[in-house]
C-alpha cells in the first residue's frame, strides 16, 4: 500500500495557500477537529470559540442563524482565529447560479468573503457555482469545499453525484481545496476531506442527522477532519469535551499513519 502522508507532508504539496495553512495548523496543534459553533447569540458563540480555540483547527459558522448579528462579527471572530491559530469556515452551502452566489458571498448583510477563509458549495448547479465563488473569493485569499456527500438520512447525493463532484474539484484545484463527505473520495493528498455527523457515540437526532464516531470517520473511512457541533455545544463541559474530540480525532489519524 502507498505510504500514508502526514498532515505536515501534505501541507508541502498544497498549491492553495488556505489548504496549506490548514494542514500546517492541524500538524502544529495536533488537531483535526472543526468546531461547528451553531449558536444564535454572538457573545455565547465568541466565548465558546475563545475557550475551545486551543483544541480546534478551524471554527465553522452558520452566520445567518445569529440573532444579534452586527457587522463587526467577522472581525471579532478573526481576532480569536489569530489568537488561537485556527481558520474560519462559513457553512453557507452556496447552491445557485454563479452570478447569484457571487453576490451572496461578497455582499448582503454578512459580507462573508471579508472574513471567511473557507466556504462550501453544493454542486447541483454545475461548475458555474465554483466559478462565481472563485471570482469573488480568490482575490481575497478564500477557498471552497464542495459537498460531495451528506450525513443526513435519505439524502440524494448518489455515488455518481459524489464522483462528478470530485471531478469538478479536480478541474478547479486553484480554488477548491476539498470536500464535505462521509469518507475519503479523492486520492490527491492536497485535497482535504471533512466529515460532519460526528459524535463520540453512533446515533441520530430526530430530524435525520446521523452520527459516526471519530475513529470510524478518520481511521476506517480515511477522512481527515471531524466536524462536531452539538456533541460539543450541548455538552455540560464543552471545553473538556472539545479536548476529548481533539484527542479522539487525532489519535485515529495517528493510528492510520502507523498502519
Ligand atoms: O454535530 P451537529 O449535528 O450538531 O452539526 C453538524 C453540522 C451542522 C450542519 O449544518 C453541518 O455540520 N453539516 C454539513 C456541512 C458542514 O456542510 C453537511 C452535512 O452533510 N451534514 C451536516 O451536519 O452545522
Amino acid at each position: 500500500a502507498k505510504k500514508e502522508l502526514s498532515f505536515g507532508e501534505r501541507a508541502q504539496l498544497c498549491s492553495n495557500a488556505v489548504s496549506r495553512r490548514l494542514f500546517e495548523v492541524m500538524e502544529a496543534k495536533k488537531s483535526n477537529l472543526v468546531l461547528s459553533a451553531d449558536l444564535t447569540q454572538t457573545l455565547q458563540l465568541l466565548q465558546l470559540v475563545d475557550k475551545t480555540g486551543p483544541h480546534i483547527c478551524a471554527v465553522k459558522t452558520h452566520v445567518d442563524i445569529i440573532e444579534d448579528f452586527t457587522s463587526d462579527f467577522g472581525a471579532r471572530l478573526a481576532e480569536l482565529a489569530e489568537k488561537h491559530n485556527f481558520l474560519i469556515f462559513e457553512d453557507r452551502k452556496f447552491a445557485d447560479i454563479g452570478h447569484t452566489v457571487s453576490l451572496q458571498y461578497e455582499g448582503g448583510l454578512y459580507k462573508i468573503s471579508d472574513w471567511a477563509d473557507i466556504v462550501n458549495a453544493h454542486t447541483v448547479p454545475g461548475s458555474g457555482v465554483v466559478q462565481g465563488l472563485k471570482q469573488v473569493g480568490q482575490p481575497k485569499g478564500g477557498a471552497c469545499l464542495l459537498i460531495a456527500e451528506m450525513s443526513s438520512a435519505g439524502n440524494l447525493a448518489t455515488p455518481d453525484y459524489a464522483k462528478a463532484t470530485v471531478k469538478m474539484a479536480e478541474e478547479h484545484k486553484d480554488f477548491v481545496i476539498g470536500f464535505i463527505c462521509q469518507s475519503k473520495l479523492a486520492s490527491d493528498p492536497a485535497f482535504l476531506h471533512m466529515t460532519p455527523g460526528v459524535q463520540l457515540q453512533e446515533g441520530k437526532d430526530s430530524l435525520g442527522q446521523q452520527y459516526l464516531t471519530p475513529n470510524e470517520v478518520i481511521a476506517k473511512r480515511h477522512s481527515d477532519i471531524i466536524i462536531v457541533g452539538r456533541g460539543i455545544t450541548k455538552a455540560e463541559d464543552p471545553i473538556a469535551v472539545a479536548k476529548q474530540y481533539q484527542e479522539a480525532g487525532y489519535s485515529a489519524y495517528l493510528s492510520r499513519l502507523s498502519q
